[in-house]
């Protein structure tokens, strides 16, 4: 299997986020990318290469412009008014503010407009790593374009909190949804999303939710108890168009493999009915017992299992890189999914 890597992940590295009140490393942390790196080439998993330049084109199919654009300089405006910390929101326009008024003119009212918490810290260095892990995600979507059965991208920062015009949750740009849609551009009919990560992908459920086009299925800790805690509910089945292409697997704290497989086998066969085009793969693996911020109780060989539930579909297959904390573990984790599916692709 292909992987797609770039070094300019390195360019994102938030200095701090708050937890019990006290600022801490972040969780989202470069040393994430580089270890599952390392565990593909231990592994032989197949070749490493750069990611291809596909410009904002693909990007902006999913993502507002203004959103774009407001990432793209935001860093530049917070230095030249003389600040050097990371960019971080704080003020967000919750019911009964005006969300759709008038889009703040300040730098942090813009930044509120568009972010969902305070998860997302703008570095110095952020646009280039948010845009390079977007053409990773493209880069392998090509090589399926050309023809291959599977890819893995090697995406840092994640991108599966992120929707059409807002950052959140360690993410800046959708890379599922960008290649989803790009599947779409090149004459795909219809393409699946499986978001294996801890957390529920709202970003990729709001981009897609009255959508018939693009299936989106998501097993995660229950948002009554779990981040993000306002979407992710299982009666979210998708309105209009995408009236039940929707379907949302919340799971108790605790549950181990047999009770997050039994959600994969449910969630298989609504892919497998929907017979896609193509399959993508959130792939988080923030669900190991280990992991520093979640509660569910995977263990090391489950990932194996993950990949060969997976294989059995039978669908080209796109694997995007989102969570995962243990850092030590992801990549063993993250490869494991990967070898999985190969061995019983
Ligand atoms: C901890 C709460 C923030 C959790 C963000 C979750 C990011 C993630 N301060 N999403 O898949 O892994
Ligand atoms: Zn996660």
């Amino acid at each position: 299997m292909l992987t797609v890597y770039s070094d300019d992940h390195r360019l994102h590295f938030g200095q701090s986020e708050l937890v019990d009140g006290k600022l801490q490393p972040c969780f989202e942390m470069p040393s994430r990318a580089d270890t599952v790196l390392a565990r593909v080439r231990q592994q032989n998993l197949g070749e490493v290469i750069a990611p291809e330049d596909f410009g904002l084109g693909p990007i902006l199919r999913v993502h507002d412009r203004g959103y774009v654009e407001f990432l793209k300089g935001a860093w530049v405006r917070w230095a030249a008014e003389g600040h050097s910390g990371d960019l971080v929101s704080t003020t967000f326009p919750a019911r009964r503010l005006r969300r759709d008024g008038p889009i703040p003119t300040a730098l942090m009212g813009e930044l509120g407009h568009y972010s969902f918490d305070t998860e997302a810290p703008i570095t110095a260095g952020t646009w280039q790593a948010v845009y390079s892990s977007a053409q990773v995600a493209l880069t392998a979507q090509d090589h399926m374009r050309q023809g291959a059965k599977t890819a893995f991208a090697l995406c840092r920062p994640p991108g599966h909190h992120a929707g059409s015009d807002f950052m959140g949750g360690y993410c800046f740009f959708n890379n599922a949804a960008i290649v989803a849609q790009a599947f779409l551009d090149q004459g795909a009919k219809r393409v699946a999303i499986l978001d294996v990560d801890y957390h529920h992908g709202n970003g990729t459920q709001e981009l897609f939710y009255d959508r018939s086009d693009v299936l989106f299925a998501s097993i995660h800790g229950d948002p009554l108890v779990e981040y993000p805690y306002f979407l992710g509910h299982a009666d979210e089945r998708g309105e209009g168009e995408g009236t039940g292409f929707n379907h949302n697997y919340p799971l108790p704290h605790g549950t181990d493999w047999a009770g997050w497989s039994a959600a994969l086998d449910d969630a298989c066969r609504k892919i497998a009915a929907y017979a896609p085009d193509a399959l993508v793969i959130s792939l988080g693996v923030d669900t190991y017992k280990e992991d520093p911020i979640s509660q569910f109780k995977l263990d090391s060989p489950d990932y194996l299992r993950m990949g060969e539930c997976i294989a059995a579909l039978g669908l080209p297959t796109l694997f995007i890189m989102e969570g995962g904390y243990a850092v030590e573990a992801i990549g063993i984790n993250a490869v494991n999914v990967l070898q999985g599916y190969e061995g019983a692709a």
